[in-house]
Formats: C-alpha cells, sequence, structure tokens
C-alpha cells in the first residue's frame, strides 16, 4: 500500500468502521443507561510519562458529539467543567446555565457528577487532612456538587477519594483520616437533604469508588469491600444514601475477580453506579474500553447483572488510546465502546436464555441421587459425573461469546 496523505486518513478511518460493520443506530443506544463522562472524552492523552496528544475538548463539543452518537446521558467532574477559583462563584452559575442549555439543545440528561479531589495541590494531603482549612474546603466543594448536581438534574453522585493515603508509613493516622473522610460525605449527605426538599426533588445517590493502587502509595479505601465495610462501620450519619460505584478494572487491578466483587455490593444492596471499563490484573489504571480485553469475563459480569435486575448507568469510563485521534474519539472510540457493551449486554440475555446452560445449572442443583450425607465418599460418588458440567458450562459460554450458539462455525 502507498503512503496514506495526512488529508486522506480521516476518510479511510470512516471508509473500515463503515466496513466493519455491525453498529447500533443512536435510537438504539439511547434505549442503554449508558453514561459518557465529560473527562473521558476530554482526556488529552497526558499521564506521567506522556504528554498529550490531543487537543482540549470543551463540554458544548462533548455533548453534542455524544448526542450524534447516541449515548443519552453526560456526566462529569465539577472541575473538568468550573475552573476551581470559579466554583461555589456567580461564573458557575452561568456555566452551569450554559451546560442545563447544550444537554436540553441536544436531548441528553446529565446523570452523575462527581467532585475532584485528587488533582489540585490542595489536595495534596487528601481530602481528609489533618488540617480543618483543608477539611472546610472538601465540605464545601463536595456540598457545592451536590447543588450543581440538582441543578442539572443529576440522580448521582460518585466519589473516588483518589489521595485518600500516603506515601510515607506513619504520617497519617488511620482511624482519624477515615472518620475525617466520613465528615465530608455526612456533609453532603445532609447538604443533600436540605437542597432536595428545597427543590422537590429526590436525594441524589452518593456512591464511593475505589481504586487500589494509585494515585497514593497506601490507599485508605482500596477496594469495594472496603467501602462496604466503610459505610456500615458508623461513622456515616446516612449510611442509607451511601452506595458503591465500583470500576470493572479497579477490582481487576488489585487481583479481585470483578464479578464477584460486584456480587458482594449486590447483596449489600449498594450496587448504584457501576463504571466500564476493561484492563489487566495487577497494573496501573490503564482504563482501556470496554471488552477489548476480557470479553468473556464481562460478558459473564453483564449475566450477573441482568439476572440480578440491575437498572443503575453505564459509566463509559475509559480512556481513549493516545493513538486515537481527536476526531478518532469520537468516530471510533466512544461507538465502538458503547456497541461492544450493547453486545455483550445481548449476548448475556442469550446466555440466561440458552437452554444447555439452563439444563446444565438444574442438574448441578438437583444433584446426584440420595445417599447418606455423612459419608463423604459416597457423595462424593453420587456427583462425580455431574461435575464435568462446570467445564461444559464455561464452552457453552465461549460458543455464545463466538455466536457458535446462532450456527457460527469454523471448518478446516
Ligand atoms: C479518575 C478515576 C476514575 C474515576 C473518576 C471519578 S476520576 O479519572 O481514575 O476512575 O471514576 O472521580
Ligand atoms: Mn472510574
Ligand atoms: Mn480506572
Amino acid at each position: 500500500m502507498k503512503p496514506v496523505p495526512s488529508s486522506k486518513q480521516q476518510a479511510l478511518v470512516s471508509r473500515l468502521m463503515k466496513a466493519c460493520g455491525g453498529a447500533y443506530s443512536p435510537e438504539t443506544r439511547r434505549k442503554y443507561y449508558i453514561s459518557g463522562p465529560q473527562w473521558a472524552a476530554a482526556y488529552q492523552g497526558q499521564a506521567l510519562f506522556h504528554a498529550p496528544t490531543r487537543q482540549p475538548v470543551g463540554f458544548e463539543d462533548v455533548i453534542r458529539e455524544y448526542a450524534k452518537i447516541g449515548i443519552g446521558y453526560w456526566t462529569t467532574h465539577d472541575t473538568d467543567v468550573i475552573p476551581t477559583e470559579a466554583l461555589g462563584k456567580d461564573e458557575q452559575g452561568s456555566i452551569v446555565d450554559r451546560i442545563g442549555k447544550s444537554l436540553k439543545k441536544h436531548g441528553l440528561k446529565c446523570s452523575m457528577v462527581t467532585t475532584e479531589t485528587f488533582f489540585h495541590a490542595v489536595w495534596a494531603a487528601s481530602p481528609a487532612a489533618e488540617s480543618p482549612q483543608v477539611r472546610e474546603y472538601a465540605a464545601f466543594r463536595v456540598k457545592n456538587t451536590v447543588e450543581v448536581g440538582h441543578e442539572l438534574g443529576a440522580q448521582f453522585a460518585v466519589y473516588w477519594p483518589g489521595s485518600l493515603g500516603y506515601y510515607t508509613q506513619g504520617a497519617v493516622e488511620e482511624t482519624e483520616t477515615l472518620k475525617w473522610y466520613a465528615g465530608a460525605l455526612n456533609a453532603a449527605c445532609e447538604h443533600d437533604i436540605a437542597v432536595a426538599k428545597k427543590k422537590h426533588r429526590p436525594t441524589l445517590k452518593h456512591c464511593l469508588e475505589a481504586k487500589p493502587f494509585e494515585p497514593q502509595a497506601e490507599i485508605l479505601l482500596p477496594t469495594s469491600d472496603a467501602m462496604l465495610a466503610f459505610i456500615f462501620s458508623g461513622v456515616l450519619t446516612h449510611p442509607e444514601m451511601v452506595g458503591l460505584n465500583p470500576e470493572y478494572l479497579h477490582e481487576l487491578m488489585w487481583g479481585g475477580a470483578p464479578r464477584a466483587a460486584l456480587a458482594r455490593a449486590l447483596l449489600a444492596g449498594k450496587l448504584w453506579h457501576f463504571d466500564i471499563n476493561d484492563g489487566y490484573r495487577l497494573k496501573h489504571d490503564v482504563d482501556i474500553a470496554v471488552g477489548l480485553v476480557n470479553p468473556l469475563d464481562w460478558l459473564n459480569v453483564l449475566v450477573l447483572l441482568r439476572s440480578h435486575n440491575y437498572n443503575g448507568p453505564f459509566n463509559l469510563d475509559y480512556k481513549p488510546p493516545r493513538t486515537t485521534s481527536n476526531s478518532g474519539v469520537f468516530a471510533v472510540s466512544f461507538p465502538t465502546a458503547v456497541d461492544r457493551f450493547i453486545t455483550l449486554w445481548e449476548m448475556a440475555g442469550d446466555v440466561l436464555a440458552d437452554p444447555i446452560i439452563k439444563d446444565a445449572t438444574d442438574a448441578l442443583k438437583a444433584g446426584g441421587e440420595p445417599v447418606d450425607v455423612r459419608d463423604a465418599e459416597a457423595v462424593t460418588a453420587a456427583h462425580r459425573e455431574l461435575l464435568s458440567l462446570h467445564e461444559l458450562v464455561g464452552h457453552r459460554l465461549f460458543q455464545i461469546l463466538i455466536g457458535a450458539h446462532r450456527g457460527r462455525t469454523y471448518s478446516v
């Protein structure tokens, strides 16, 4: 092939996207509770060892492009859209106004707002720092986000504590720090109750998000399980208002099984919001788009969520790779992520309706013929053949993943 001149590259990408086929229409995409974060689309590719590769993008562009794709919901940090120095000031009001107009114009809804408590230098010692002034500032920030959320009609507030941890041991006292962090959440919930009452709106669902390794060396609430223990520990004044926003990759990063982490959240009645993406175990937060690394595991995750009637948002919290251009973010990155999610969701429906999987799981639950249940050898023998079904179910899931259950075959 001849070198491709710059002027022809976008057309090439678009031709090959069409050739891929299988794209859902924007109308179909809008039927799912999928949200697109401002920060994901506006991510410029920068990191500790990476200079940006893309130009900045504002909320007007992101909202317009999400609308074209068929992403029905938009999520944001306070400082993704409001400069830190404008927070709580008149300028905030006019920005929020512009956001509201832009959402309305393009038929999107704001489903979630979150407070940035990790980036600015003020959070160097975390939002639950020893200094009462920092903690008061943190309370102001989360209360302000609650107000922005109500203003924009959001239902959820997310909290990723980020810098809640330390580099050098013994520098922070963990129990004290956790209580101080609870103070910020309590301030948010109490303020929410007052604002919701005034605005005749339901209170927001406040969702904690854990990440195991970054950006501190040691993290005080590294997993969704740690968050659950924190919610039920007695330090929150409104534990009923606080649930979880697990992120798929964050559970995988520490070596956990995301599906099991989600199951524990479901048991506790706290699975309210879900950040969807992909990546690798025991690596940093690579935030790859859903289904590109672990499609079989993702299929299983969605089987669990479908079978438990999860009806919260699926938030596309991933980072378009640095190799993707500004136009590629909206031409390739987001539509393909949405479409893989929808396909996996529909395939999870196939799994739940599959007669072979049903037969196998029914048989496993029925168990073997009656024997003396105090006799380990007899109980084992009664199930020896039946248990081969575990692997058969695994194989069937693979078949469903590749479409073999619908007749797709390979031959030599
Ligand atoms: C940050 C983090 C994400 C969180 C965002 C919400 S901030 O990008 O890595 O996982 O969901 O605060
Ligand atoms: Mn996330
Ligand atoms: Mn992440």
